[in-house]
C-alpha cells in the first residue's frame, strides 16, 4: 500500500513500462499520526547525517505496520523504537518505502539515515547550491532526507539541531525560532530550532551557509514586532532592497484586506540560483530562487521588478494560505495554490493598476493554461489522477485554480467573499483540508449556491461560450443569447453545462453605459452594469428600456476563464475599442480585432493573395496611440499584438510560417504607416524620462517607449540605429533589454556586436547572462535553431543550472513559435535530445521541458508525425523518470 493514498504502490520504470497512477478515490486517512519530529542533521558534503526521532500515535484502528517513505539512495543505519534497536526481521524496505512490523500504539521511532547532499542534482530533499546547503521539500521531497509519512495530512512539531562546520557555513536556519546555538569541537557549531505550528512535512526546511544578511522589522497590528531577513550571497545583498519592500507591503495588505498578521517573531527568505521552481514558502523560512529576490534598475527590468513583488508576496500569503491551513493530500494543490495566486493577484492589482494587471494575468491564462486545457495533459483544477505529482504543478492549478476563487469573489462579492475566508479560518485552522471545505465556506457565508459553480473544480477543459445579440428597436428590447459548451478532454467526455458569472454592460452611441432593465435571465445589476448567471447550455437575457442600439460589452475585466465569441461586427469592436469605458474589455476588443485581421491575412496567405492591412485596423491603432500621454501602459497594452500561440489556439490546425508572415506585415505595416507617430511617442517619452518623474510614471513611459522602438525596428533602418543608439546610452536593463531584442531579430551588422557587449558587461551576473540566452532563443531569425543548437556549447551554459536550461531551451521551445517549429524538425530533436540529458539530472525539470511536443495534434501531417517520433524516442527510453514517461506517455495516448 502506498503511504499517501492507501493505493497499491507504484512501481518505477526500470521495473515496468507503465509506472501506476495514484487516484483520489483511494485516498485514505493516515494509518499513523506522527505528533513530533526531533530532527539532528550533522551536515557534509557527501556524507550527511539525519538522525530523526519521530513521536508516533496509531491513527486507524487495527493498523499494525508503519509504513514510512524513503528515497532508496538513503543509507539506513538504524532503527530503534522506544530505544530498543529493531530487529532486521520486522524491516521491509521495498521501492520508495521502509515498512516496520507490529508497532506498538504510541512510541517514539528513531531512524539514522545517510545522504549525499551534493551528488542530489534534482534538488529536491537536501542539496548544496553555490555552497549553500538548502532544502526542498514540496511536494515529497522530505523522504530523500529521512523516512516518514511524507503526506500533507501528518502534521507535526518540529525540533531541529543543525550541526556543522562554523567557518564555511556560519549561517544555520530553520523553521520557527533559534532556541539554542553554540561551538563544537573541530571547528563546528550547531543551532536548534523549534516551530511552535504543526506543520506538513512538505514545509520543512534547512539552510546553512556562508550568506549575507539584509535585515529590517515589521510591526503587527497588534504591535507584534517581527524580525524581516533576506539571506544572500554577499555581493547581492544591495539587490535585496525591492524583494524587502516588497515583503512589507505584502504583509500590511494582508492586515488590511484579509485581517491576517504574521504569526511568529521571525521571518526569513534565502536566495539560492538552483532551484526547480520560483520560490518555497516554507514555514518562516521561504526559499527562493534568486530570480524572485535580487533586482537593481541595472540588471533587472521592470517587469523583473513587478514578478519579484508577486512572488515574495504569494509566499508570505502561504502563510495563512497553505500553511495555517493546508492540503489534505496532493489532488487538493489548488485550494493553496489557487487562492494564494488569486491573492497575489489583488495584492499587486492594489499596488499598481488593476486593469494592467488583469491583462497581463489574462494573457498568461491565455497562452499558457488555454494551451494546457486543449492538449493531452489537460486536467481539472482539482485533478483526480496523477502519476508523478510534480507533473501538476500546472498553470491549471494554479492560474486556472486562481481564476476559480476570482469567480467566487465575483459571485459573493468582496464582503462576502471576506466572510467567505473568515469563516474558512475559523472552522480549519491548524487543519489539512479539500477544496470541498473552501467551497463550503464559501457557500456558507455568502449564502449562495455553489453545487453547479464547482464543476470548475472537476470538469477540465475551456468552456466556449458564444454571444449573440438582437436589438428590437419598436419594443426598446435587446435580447443576449448565450451558449456555452464544454470540450471533451482525455478522459472526460460529455460535460455539464457550467455556472458562468458573465460580467456586462450595454453602452449607447457615445459608449455611455445604458440603464436597461433586466427582465428576464438570472443575474443582477450592479455599479458596472450587470452581472449575468449563465448556467444552461443555451439561456436568453433580456433586457427591457433599452432606448437605441447598443453595444454590449461582454465578459467585463475577464469574469470567467471561457473563450468568448460574437456576432459583433468589425464595426462594433472598432467601437468598444474606441469606447468601452471598461479598460479590459478595450483591450480585448483591439485583441480580437488583432486576430481577426491576422487571421484573414493567414488565408490570404495560404491561398497565394496579397497581404494587404485594413486600414481602419491602423487607424484604429493611431486614435488609440494618441493617448499615449494620457494612458501610456494601457496604450502599450493594447498595441501589442497577440502572440503568435495566441493566435494559433484559433485556428483547427496551426498554420506556422502562415501565421508568422500574417502577423510580421501587420506589425511591419503600423511601424511603417505611422512612423511619425512611433517616433513621437518615442521622443515624448524619453523627454519625460530624461527630465525625471516619479518611479510609476518612469516604467509607463519606458513602457509605451519601448513598444515604439519595436515598431521603429520594425519598420526599417532608421528605426535599428535608433536601438543601438539606445542600447549604448541605457541606464536601465529595461531599456537596454528592449534594445536588444529589436538588434537581435532583425539582420543588421550592429547585432552580433550589442550581444557581444552584453555578454561582456554581465558575464558575472546569471541572472542577466539568462537574458541573453532568451533574447537569442526568441529570436524569429531564420537561423535561430542552430544558434540555439551552438549557445548549448557555449561555456556558460549548463543543463545542471534550471535557470539556465528554461532560459535557453523552454525560451526556445515555448516561445518561439515560427522557429521551435521549423518544418525540418530540427527545433523538435533539440528539444528532445536535452529532456533526454536533463532526465538524467533532475527529472523533474525534464518533464517540464516535454510540454511543446505533446502540442502535436494541433499542426500539419509533417511537423505532427515529427514530433510525435520524437515522443516515442523519449517513451522508449528505458530508464526513462515516471516524470518525463508521464508526460511523454500521456501526450502520445
Ligand atoms: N509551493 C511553491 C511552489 C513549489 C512547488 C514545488 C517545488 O518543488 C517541487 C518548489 C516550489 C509555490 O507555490 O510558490
Ligand atoms: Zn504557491
Amino acid at each position: 500500500m502506498d503511504a499517501r493514498t492507501g493505493a497499491d504502490s507504484p512501481a518505477t520504470p526500470a521495473e515496468s513500462k507503465a509506472p501506476q497512477a495514484i487516484n483520489l478515490a483511494d485516498y485514505r486517512p493516515p494509518a499513523f499520526q506522527v505528533d513530533q519530529v526531533d530532527l539532528t542533521v550533522d551536515l557534509a558534503d557527501r556524507d550527511t547525517r539525519v538522525v530523526a526521532r519521530l513521536t508516533v500515535r496509531r491513527a486507524r484502528a487495527g493498523a499494525t505496520d508503519l509504513t514510512l517513505d524513503g528515497d532508496p539512495a538513503m543509507r539506513l543505519d538504524g532503527v530503534t523504537i522506544d530505544g530498543e534497536p529493531v530487529a532486521e526481521t520486522r524491516l521491509t524496505r521495498v521501492a520508495e518505502q521502509l515498512t516496520i512490523a507490529d508497532v506498538p500504539e504510541r512510541f517514539v521511532l528513531e531512524t539514522v539515515t545517510r545522504i549525499d547532499p551534493v551528488d542530489n542534482t534534482r534538488l529536491e530533499g537536501l542539496y548544496k547550491s553555490g555552497g549553500i546547503f538548502c532544502t526542498q521539500c514540496e511536494a515529497e521531497g522530505f523522504r530523500n532526507i529521512t523516512f516518514f509519512p511524507d503526506r500533507p495530512d501528518v502534521m507535526a512539531r518540529y525540533r531541529v539541531r543543525i550541526e556543522a562546520d562554523a567557518s564555511a557555513y556560519p549561517v544555520l536556519l530553520s523553521n520557527g525560532n533559534r532556541v539554542e546555538a553554540g561551538t563544537l569541537d573541530g571547528g563546528r557549531h550547531f543551532a536548534v530550532w523549534e516551530d511552535p505550528f504543526p506543520k506538513p512535512s512538505y514545509l520543512f526546511a534547512l539552510v546553512a551557509g556562508d550568506l549575507g544578511r539584509l535585515g529590517d522589522s515589521f510591526t503587527t497590528r497588534l504591535g507584534r514586532p517581527v524580525t524581516l531577513n533576506i539571506w544572500a550571497a554577499r555581493a547581492d545583498l544591495d539587490k535585496c532592497g525591492h524583494a524587502m519592500a516588497s515583503l512589507k507591503r505584502a504583509m500590511a495588505w494582508d492586515e488590511q484586506v484579509y485581517g491576517l498578521e504574521y504569526d511568529l517573531d521571525e521571518y526569513n527568505i534565502v536566495a539560492v540560483g538552483d532551484f526547480n521552481m520560483g520560490a518555497m514558502e516554507n514555514k518562516s523560512l521561504n526559499v527562493f530562487n534568486t530570480k524572485y529576490v535580487l533586482a537593481s534598475p541595472e540588471t533587472a527590468t521592470d517587469d523583473d521588478y513587478d514578478h519579484i513583488e508577486g512572488v515574495i508576496a504569494h509566499e508570505y500569503f502561504h502563510n495563512w494560505t497553505g500553511n495555517r491551513v493546508t492540503c489534505r493530500d496532493w489532488f487538493q494543490l489548488s485550494l493553496k495554490e489557487g487562492l494564494t495566486v488569486f491573492r497575489d493577484q489583488q495584492f499587486s492589482a492594489d499596488m499598481g493598476s488593476a486593469a494592467l494587471k488583469r491583462i497581463d494575468d489574462v494573457r498568461v491564462l491565455r497562452s499558457h493554461q488555454f494551451s494546457e486545457d486543449a492538449g493531452p495533459m489537460a486536467h481539472p483544477v482539482r485533478p483526480s489522477s496523477y502519476i508523478e505529482i510534480n507533473n501538476f504543478y500546472t498553470t491549471t492549478v494554479y492560474n486556472k485554480g486562481a481564476e476559480v476563487i476570482r469567480m467566487m469573489h465575483t459571485l459573493l462579492g468582496a464582503e462576502g467573499f471576506r466572510r467567505g475566508i473568515d469563516l474558512y479560518f475559523e472552522r480549519h485552522d491548524g487543519q489539512a483540508v479539500t477544496c470541498d471545505d473552501f467551497a463550503a465556506a464559501m457557500a456558507d457565508a455568502g449564502g449562495v449556491d455553489l453545487g453547479q459553480f464547482k464543476l470548475w473544480y472537476t470538469q477540465a477543459g475551456t468552456p466556449e461560450v458564444h454571444a449573440e445579440g438582437s436589438y428590437d428597436p419598436g419594443a426598446g428590447r435587446y435580447t443576449l443569447t448565450l451558449t456555452q459548451r464544454v470540450p471533451d478532454t482525455p478522459g472526460q467526455t460529455g460535460k455539464a453545462p457550467m455556472h458562468i458569472p458573465v460580467k456586462m454592460a450595454l453602452l449607447g452611441p457615445n459608449g455611455q453605459r445604458l440603464d436597461a432593465r433586466l427582465a428576464q435571465g438570472e443575474g443582477r445589476a450592479d455599479a458596472e452594469g450587470f452581472l449575468l448567471d449563465l448556467r444552461e447550455a443555451s439561456q436568453q437575457f433580456v433586457f427591457e428600456d433599452v432606448g437605441v442600439r447598443p453595444v454590449a460589452s461582454l465578459l467585463r475585466d475577464f469574469s470567467a476563464p471561457v473563450r468568448l465569441t460574437t456576432d459583433q461586427s468589425r464595426d462594433d469592436k472598432l467601437f468598444l475599442l474606441a469606447h468601452d469605458d471598461n479598460a479590459f474589455a478595450r483591450w480585448e476588443a483591439g485583441q480580437d480585432l488583432a486576430g481577426d485581421l491576422i487571421l484573414g491575412l493567414v488565408a490570404d496567405h495560404a491561398a497565394g493573395r496579397a497581404l494587404d492591412v485594413d486600414p481602419a485596423f491602423v487607424q484604429a491603432i493611431e486614435q488609440v496611440i494618441a493617448d499615449a500621454e494620457t494612458d501610456p501602459a494601457l496604450v502599450a497594452e493594447i498595441a501589442t499584438l497577440p502572440s503568435e500561440v495566441m493566435l494559433g489556439q484559433r485556428m483547427d490546425e496551426v498554420d506556422v510560417d502562415g501565421l508568422f508572415a500574417a502577423r510580421q506585415t501587420v506589425r511591419e505595416t503600423l511601424g511603417r504607416a505611422l512612423a511619425a507617430r512611433w517616433q513621437a511617442v518615442y521622443d515624448a517619452a524619453s523627454k519625460r524620462l530624461a527630465a525625471g518623474c516619479d518611479a510609476a510614471d518612469a516604467r509607463q513611459q519606458r513602457r509605451v517607449k519601448n513598444l515604439a522602438l519595436g515598431y521603429l525596428g520594425a519598420a526599417g533602418a532608421a528605426g535599428l540605429r535608433l536601438a543601438e543608439a539606445q542600447y549604448d546610452a541605457a541606464t536601465t536593463m529595461t531599456d537596454r533589454l528592449a534594445a536588444l531584442r529589436v538588434l537581435a531579430n532583425a539582420d543588421d551588422p550592429a547585432r552580433e556586436r550589442v550581444l557581444a557587449d552584453f555578454y561582456a558587461r554581465y558575464e558575472d551576473q546569471p541572472l542577466v547572462i539568462d537574458k541573453w540566452f532568451s533574447i537569442q532563443a526568441v529570436s524569429t531569425r531564420a537561423d535561430t535553431v542552430e544558434r540555439v543548437a551552438a549557445l548549448m556549447d557555449h561555456p556558460a551554459f549548463t543543463l545542471a543550472n534550471p535557470n539556465r536550461v528554461r532560459s535557453l531551451v523552454s525560451a526556445f521551445s515555448q516561445l518561439n513559435q515560427v522557429r521551435f517549429h521549423d518544418a525540418s524538425g530540427q527545433g523538435y530533436r533539440l528539444l528532445a535530445d536535452t529532456v533526454l540529458k536533463v532526465d538524467k539530472l533532475n527529472p523533474q525539470i525534464a518533464a517540464r521541458l516535454v510540454g511543446p511536443l505533446g502540442r502535436w495534434r494541433r499542426f500539419d501531417a509533417t511537423r505532427r508525425s515529427a514530433m510525435r517520433s520524437e515522443l516515442e524516442r523519449l517513451v522508449a527510453v528505458s530508464d526513462l523518470s515516471k516524470d518525463v514517461y508521464e508526460i511523454a506517455s500521456k501526450s502520445l495516448a
